[in-house]
């Protein structure tokens, strides 16, 4: 990573920390208890790629900044949403995320359940109530955008292939049919809401939306050959999970090295799909070597 993205980061995300904790009701208000643990399974946590991948696109097409915010901020919500209720018994049930108890744990089950639904509501209440576009109609676009990416054509439909995957054996195409539902769309979500909020094309948009499909995917195959070669402290949650509940992943199907050649192969797609926007693409190129190249 240089020096120059590592500053980048830092700085993005050390001023998204601070709009997530201003954008999350306050701990003291009624229902307390709720709200700190909403701010709980949020805030301090997660390598936040979906709120870079927003950013970087934000950047791109000369959007604000506060809106970029907004954008990334609706994204996050969600998949903290989505990883609260993936911790949960009835899902997953894991007790480690982000390398600490999970929601359920630290809090209870039916509090874990409402912070995942406060959290993605909160999400459209964000994307409703901030000026994000100068034309309205695009600013519907985006609703429109991530609930597709995060509704049942999306993430949740994802998650119910995964949830009834277990102990079977999947072929390459539906193990991607899940991951681009599951862990795809939202990234890519995270990519077009970023660009929406600036003056981007209809050209410009197709090429963002490949990158999108193509980091999106690599993310999960990167993060199926973690679960098996990377360790509990390192990831912040539970190594070793998908082979403990019989899962089909990129990994059981192609094994390590197939697996890593399929995310370098990705890599490669999603830089090409950035050609054409020279310097400018810069960000999102450097986003794509974290996602291919990370060890957590
Ligand atoms: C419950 C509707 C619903 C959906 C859950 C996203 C998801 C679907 C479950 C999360 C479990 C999981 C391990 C998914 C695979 C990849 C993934 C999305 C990992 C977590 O994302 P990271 O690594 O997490 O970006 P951090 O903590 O860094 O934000």
């Amino acid at each position: 990573m240089s020096i120059d993205f590592q500053a980048w980061t830092n700085s993005h995300l050390s001023r998204f920390e601070s709009v997530l904790g201003d954008l999350l009701p306050s701990p003291d208000v009624a229902p307390q208890r709720l709200h700190q643990a909403m701010r709980y399974a949020v805030l301090q946590g997660g390598k936040r790629v979906r709120p870079l991948l927003a950013f970087a696109a934000a950047e791109l097409v000369g959007a604000e900044l506060s809106r970029a915010h907004i954008a990334a901020a609706s994204v996050e919500l969600i998949h903290a949403y989505s990883l609260v209720h993936d911790d949960m018994p009835c899902m997953d049930d894991d007790v480690l995320r982000r390398g600490k108890p999970t929601c359920h744990v630290q809090y209870d089950e039916p509090t874990a359940l409402l912070v995942g639904d406060s959290l993605q509501t909160l999400a459209f209440q964000l994307l409703a109530d901030h000026k994000l576009n100068d034309e309205g109609a695009r600013q519907l676009e985006m609703i429109k955008l991530l609930a597709q990416a995060s509704g049942s054509r999306g993430m949740a439909g994802g998650q119910a292939i995964d949830l009834d995957s277990v102990g079977k054996s999947l072929t390459v195409p539906e193990l991607e049919f899940m991951h681009i539902h599951k862990t795809g769309a939202l990234i890519r979500a995270a990519i077009l809401l970023g660009a929406h909020c600036g003056a981007v094309t209809t050209e410009q948009l197709a090429k963002l939306d490949h990158y999108g499909k193509c980091v999106g995917l690599a993310f999960q195959v990167v993060d199926d050959v973690l679960d098996t070669e990377a360790d509990t402290a390192t990831l912040g949650k539970t190594a070793g999970k998908d082979a403990d509940h019989d899962k089909p992943t990129y990994v059981t199907l192609l094994g390590v090295q197939a697996a890593r050649s399929m995310a370098n192969q990705l890599h490669q797609d999603a830089l090409e799909s950035l050609a054409g926007f020279g310097e400018a693409g810069q960000r999102l190129r450097e986003l794509a070597d974290f996602i291919v190249l990370r060890k957590y």
